[in-house]
C-alpha cells in the first residue's frame, strides 16, 4: 500500500520532510500540499512534488479523499487546530513540535484523542530515533547504573532576530525534555532556570546563555545549557552519570585529520544534518503506522508532558533561580 500524504507547512522542515517521503523512504508519496504563503506549496511542488495537489487551507487538505495521512509542519501555534482536525477526519496525523504552544491546547488533543479510542497521533521528537540516543539508553539502562544527574548542552550557531528568551524552551528545549525523560524513564518534579552573563551575540529581548535544571521523580538532577548563539556550530552533547559509570552521547560521525601539525574534525552548523537519519527513521515509522490507520512513536501524551514541562520552565526563567514545581495529570489508558 502507498500511503497519500498531504504536508501542511511547506517550509524549512516540510520540505525537507516531503523530500525524504518522495525521494528517501518507502511506502509512500506525497499528494498534497499546503501553505499559507501558496508561493512555497508551489516550489515545493515543482522540484519535490510534481504531482501533488495544492489546497488553499490545512483544513480542505486534511477533508481531501485523496489524503490517506497529514503531515503537519506549519508554525507551532497553528498545529493544534490541524491536529484536532487530522483526529476528527480519523487520519493518522504526524506533528511536528511543539504539539501545540500551551500545555491547554496539547490537553485538547489528548482528550480528543482518548474520545477517538485509537492513537492517530505522533509527535516529532525526532531525537527517540537518533542511533546515538538509542545507544546511549541501552548502556543507561543496562550498565552504568541508577542514573543520578544528567548534564546536557544544546548550543545553535544562530537564531532568527525574531527569537525571543521563552523560545530557548519551548521550541529548543523542548526536544532536550522530551529525550531525557524517555532516556531515563521518569518524569519531571521541578524546574530552575539561571542566567550567566548575556553573551555579546545575544540581544535585548533574547537572554542568552541560560541553563535550565530539572529534578526527575526518582531524584536525578539534570542540567541543560541552552546557548542559541554559540556561533561555533550545531551541538548537542549529553553525559549520564550513573552509580557505575558514565555514559556519553556519541559526537556525529567526522573525519578526523592530522593536518600541518594539527589534529581536528569538523563540526557540523545546521539540525538538518546533524539529526537527518534520525528524521528518515521517525517517518518511516509513521509511514508503517500510517499504513495500518494508526501511529506509533512519540505519542500526544508526550507532546502534553512537555508542554507542561516548557510552561514550568518558562515560568521558572522569571522565578531569580526559584524552583517551580511540574504536576502531570493521570496517564489516560490510551498512553500506557
Ligand atoms: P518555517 O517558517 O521554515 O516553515 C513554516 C511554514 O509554515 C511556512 O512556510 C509558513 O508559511 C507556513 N505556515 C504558517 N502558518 C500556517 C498555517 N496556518 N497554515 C499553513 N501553513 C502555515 O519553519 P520550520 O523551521 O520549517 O518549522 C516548522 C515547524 O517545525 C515548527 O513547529 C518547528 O518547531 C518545527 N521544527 C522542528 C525541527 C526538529 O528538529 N524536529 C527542526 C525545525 C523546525
Ligand atoms: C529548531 O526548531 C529545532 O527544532 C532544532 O532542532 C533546534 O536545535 C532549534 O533550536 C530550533 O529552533
Amino acid at each position: 500500500m502507498t500511503v497519500k500524504i498531504g504536508v501542511i507547512g511547506t517550509g524549512a522542515i516540510g520540505r525537507d520532510h516531503a523530500r525524504r517521503i518522495n525521494e528517501v523512504l518507502g511506502g509512500a508519496k506525497v499528494v498534497a500540499l499546503s501553505d499559507v504563503n501558496r508561493a512555497s506549496s508551489e516550489a515545493v511542488k515543482k522540484d519535490i512534488a510534481p504531482d501533488a495537489a495544492i489546497f488553499a487551507t490545512g483544513e480542505e487538505l486534511i477533508a481531501s479523499a485523496d489524503v490517506d495521512a497529514v503531515l503537519v509542519t506549519s508554525w507551532g501555534a497553528t498545529h493544534e487546530q490541524y491536529v484536532l482536525a487530522a483526529i476528527a477526519a480519523g487520519k493518522p496525523c504526524f506533528c511536528e513540535k511543539p504539539l501545540a504552544t500551551t500545555a491547554e491546547g496539547a490537553k485538547r488533543i489528548v482528550d480528543a484523542e482518548v474520545a477517538h479510542g485509537k492513537r492517530l497521533v505522533q509527535v516529532g521528537f525526532m531525537r527517540r530515533y537518533d542511533a546515538g540516543y538509542v545507544a546511549l539508553k541501552k548502556t543507561v539502562d543496562t550498565m552504568i547504573g541508577a542514573p543520578i544527574m544528567v548534564h546536557a548542552a544544546h548550543r545553535n550557531p544562530t537564531v532568527p532576530k525574531q527569537y525571543v528568551t521563552p523560545m530557548a524552551i519551548h521550541d529548543t528545549m523542548i526536544h532536550e525534555i522530551d529525550v531525557l525523560r524517555w532516556l531515563l524513564d521518569d518524569d519531571y518534579v521541578s524546574a530552575r532556570v539561571l542566567f550567566p552573563r548575556a553573551a555579546a551575540r545575544s540581544h535585548a529581548k533574547l537572554r542568552d546563555p541560560q541553563i535550565v535544571i530539572l529534578e526527575t521523580a526518582r531524584g536525578t538532577i539534570i542540567d541543560v545549557e541552552i546557548f542559541v548563539n554559540c556561533h561555533y556550530g550545531y551541538d548537542i552533547q549529553c553525559q549520564v552519570v550513573g552509580e557505575d559509570g558514565i555514559a556519553s552521547l556519541p559526537e556525529p560521525m567526522a573525519i578526523q585529520t592530522r593536518l600541518g601539525a594539527k589534529l581536528q574534525n569538523d563540526i557540523l552548523t545546521d539540525w538538518k544534518d546533524r539529526f537527518i537519519a534520525s528524521y528518515d527513521v521517525e517517518l518511516q515509522d509513521f509511514i508503517h503506522a500510517a499504513a495500518k490507520g494508526t501511529a506509533s512513536g512519540p505519542n500526544s501524551w508526550d507532546g502534553y508532558v512537555a508542554a507542561i514541562t516548557s510552561d514550568a520552565c518558562v515560568a521558572a526563567q522569571e522565578t531569580d533561580g526559584a524552583a517551580v514545581a511540574i504536576r502531570l495529570p493521570a496517564r489516560p489508558a490510551l498512553y500506557q
